[in-house]
């Protein structure tokens, strides 16, 4: 079996080379693509390019393992490796300019599926502010050169809080119920608009947590990863949507009763 720092490594590689041509584009100027599951779903020509790139990486270092990308779908594999990509995480944000957006690759074993599988390495690469988060089973989650680790419990004023909501608006009086139950426990509520650095966010100790309903395989299989190195918790749960399954990532001490409060 191959080792996890060694997915990890390769992750970390493609990554940043997939970061920066990224960066390069938006700097040239983005092309919506098209629209996906609503009309607030698009994907820009960038997205495309960058999976693109990756794909053509992976297939290079590691002929033969799987693939499940936001953009190009599913490839099955034939050593155990899936690698689970999205090539631009905070789609939005990257065709607005505003500068928070990922590029998120994780390396899982067993059914590419979540709940299923088994993330072995990961990395989540933030052009426009240089970081590069990545972690591999066992061996921590870093920034860098620099050991991660959640806040293990929030500060007395609350905790600091993110969240998303979807794409399709029918979805939003759910997604803002929710934020009124946890608001009692919360000193404030972030909505950064990219999941995989929400996740790193609280790998590194910048959110006491994040929770969102409707998030896709590809926004959290690499992020999931970094927070559990770090020393948090990350769970899922269908609740009243099993089609927008919730994700809940947080420092231990503050976990359980996000997840209950964020459930429905
Ligand atoms: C996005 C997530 C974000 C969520 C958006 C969307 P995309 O992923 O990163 O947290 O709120 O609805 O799913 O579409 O930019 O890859």
């Amino acid at each position: 079996m191959t080792d996890a720092t060694d997915l990890e490594a390769i992750a970390t590689e493609i990554a940043r080379e997939a970061g920066d041509l990224a960066r390069r584009r938006r700097a040239e100027g983005v092309a919506i693509a098209a629209t996906k599951s609503a009309i607030a779903d698009i994907v820009t020509e960038a997205d495309r390019e960058v999976e693109a790139l990756i794909r053509a990486r992976l297939v290079e270092r590691r002929p033969g393992d799987g693939f499940l990308g936001e953009e190009s779908g599913a490839e099955e594999g034939t050593t155990g490796v899936t690698w689970v990509v999205d090539p631009i995480d905070g789609t939005v944000n990257y065709a607005y300019g505003i500068p928070a957006y990922g590029v998120s690759i994780a390396a899982v074993t067993g059914p590419p599926i979540p709940g299923e599988w088994d993330a072995v390495a990961a990395a989540v690469y933030a052009p426009a502010t240089d970081e590069l988060f990545h972690a591999a089973v066992g061996h921590g989650a870093w920034l860098g050169d620099e050991r991660l680790h959640v806040n293990d419990e929030p500060s007395a004023a609350g905790a600091l809080l993110a969240t998303g909501f979807g794409y399709d608006s029918a979805t939003h009086a759910g997604d803002l119920a929710r934020v009124a139950r946890v608001m009692p426990i919360a000193r404030d509520v972030r909505r950064g608009g990219a999941a995989s650095l929400d996740f790193a966010y609280v790998a590194a100790g910048r959110l006491d947590g994040y929770y969102e309903r409707g998030l896709q395989p590809w926004d959290h299989a690499a992020g999931a990863l970094l927070v559990t190195e770090a020393g948090g918790a990350f769970g899922r749960a269908d609740g009243s949507s099993p089609h927008r399954p919730l994700t809940v990532a947080a420092g231990r001490g503050l976990f359980d009763e996000l997840f209950a409060l964020a459930l429905d």
